[in-house]
């Protein structure tokens, strides 16, 4: 959490805004512009050559934008934040913030499918490669990192697995290397898990899902270190151009004020979900983060103040068993993406994640009978009632 707010709770909706210094205005004002102007051609040149603050152009910095980077930053408990216009944004500018040509990227066994898409890009175009590590134990991770690692890039929970990687675990191994740790902290959220504070490098969110929370924009976040955040802004983000809008970021802003109590209602309704489930004849396996009786419990414990909302589950027979299931629903919607108040469904074998081959999906634990819910915001009693039905 950042010096001023303590809690998260307020941090959220005070965080990074004074209305003293628009006008009194409660919310922030929404600076819908491309460019700013310069009182005389000797400000432009003072500013393009950072000896004077302030705003030049919206792809290098936006009022409305600014709120929004330092409100993450503080949730996350880091330096400073950048936005991106697609959680996607964020993860290429890191990526390629931290690799050159032939160097080596660790990565969780599993991976969103575009990052897996990403990966497999950097290394056709310009030999960055990158291995699949268990990450279960120390000697897995030492095992695996090479003289040319230059990133640890992990995903806890793992979409759409729900597999756990232990973070304090990893970054033992990867301070002993001096390789920088990159967290995809999408599924969590800060309000649930804050990977700076295990000794992480960078944390990334594809802010789309349960930052924004109204299934309304595509956006991405990253918070670090000044030194990396400003590297980044200046480099991977500028020149490759993949920033916010200002009314998305404006929308983020608004989202982001009840994230604390979306979540606690997202988990509330997935404790129920999954004890449902648990005890359906036709679910075969339920992985969840808050299922106490599963081995990735102790990490879920250590690191996560609550399971939070995503499940994922396999039914009994095949593929078209699962589509079958999807056609059934009434009130719950077949769609991607997650962390909404509606509850969402997927089948990641021929949606999220149908861009990797067959086996290396199936190495990832992914197969034709897994089904991902993102439970939302509805009464869990009528989210049961439709599953049940649909079974
Ligand atoms: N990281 C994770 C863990 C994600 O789940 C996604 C998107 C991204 C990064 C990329 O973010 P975007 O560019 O879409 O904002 N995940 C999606 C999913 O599971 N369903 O639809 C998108």
């Amino acid at each position: 959490m950042g010096e001023k707010y303590k809690h998260i709770e307020t941090a959220v909706i005070h965080e990074g805004y004074d209305s003293k210094e628009h006008l009194g205005s409660l919310t922030t004002p929404l600076f819908q512009t491309s460019t700013f102007t310069f009182d005389t051609a000797e400000q432009g040149e003072n500013r393009f050559a950072g000896l004077e603050d302030g705003y030049i152009y919206s792809r290098l910095g936006n009022p409305t934008v600014r709120v929004l980077e330092e409100k993450i930053a503080a949730l996350e408990g880091g330096e400073a934040g950048l936005a991106f216009s697609s959680g996607m944004a964020a993860v290429s500018a890191v990526l390629f913030a931290l690799t050159k040509a032939d160097d080596h990227i660790l990565c969780s066994k599993g991976l969103y499918g575009c990052t897996f898409g990403l990966l497999q890009l950097m290394e056709e175009k310009y030999r960055i490669t990158h291995d699949f590590c268990e990450m279960e134990t120390e000697e897995q991770v030492r095992g695996m990192i090479r003289p040319n690692t230059t990133c640890i890039y992990v995903e806890t929970p793992i979409n759409p697995t729900m597999k756990m990687i232990d973070l304090a675990m990893v970054m033992k191994v990867a301070k002993e290397y001096g390789v920088p740790v990159v967290v995809d902290n999408t599924f969590s959220t800060p309000y649930l898990q804050r990977p700076l504070e295990f000794g992480c490098d960078i944390v990334l969110h594809s802010a789309t899902k349960y930052l924004c929370g109204h299934g309304d924009i595509v956006a991405g976040l990253i918070v670090g270190k000044r030194d990396f955040i400003n590297q980044v802004a200046m480099t991977t983000q500028k020149d490759i151009g993949g920033v916010i809008s200002p009314f998305d970021a404006w929308l983020l802003l608004r989202g982001l004020k009840t994230l604390p109590i979306r979540m606690d209602r997202h988990t509330a309704n997935a404790t129920e979900i999954f004890r449902m489930l648990k005890e359906h004849p036709r679910v075969k396996a339920v992985y969840y983060p808050g299922d106490v009786e599963s081995q990735d419990y102790r990490i879920t414990e250590k690191q996560m103040k609550s399971g939070g909302g995503m499940i994922s589950f396999e039914i009994e027979g095949t593929k078209q068993d699962a589509q079958k299931f999807l056609n059934n629903l009434k009130l719950i919607k077949i769609a991607v993406s997650l962390g909404d108040a509606e509850t969402l469904i997927q089948h990641p074998a021929t949606m999220t994640h149908s861009a990797i081959p067959k086996e290396s999906r199936e190495l990832m634990g992914i197969n034709d009978q897994l089904i991902r819910l993102s439970v939302g915001l509805e009464s869990w009693h009528d989210i049961w009632t439709d599953l049940e039905q649909a079974f």
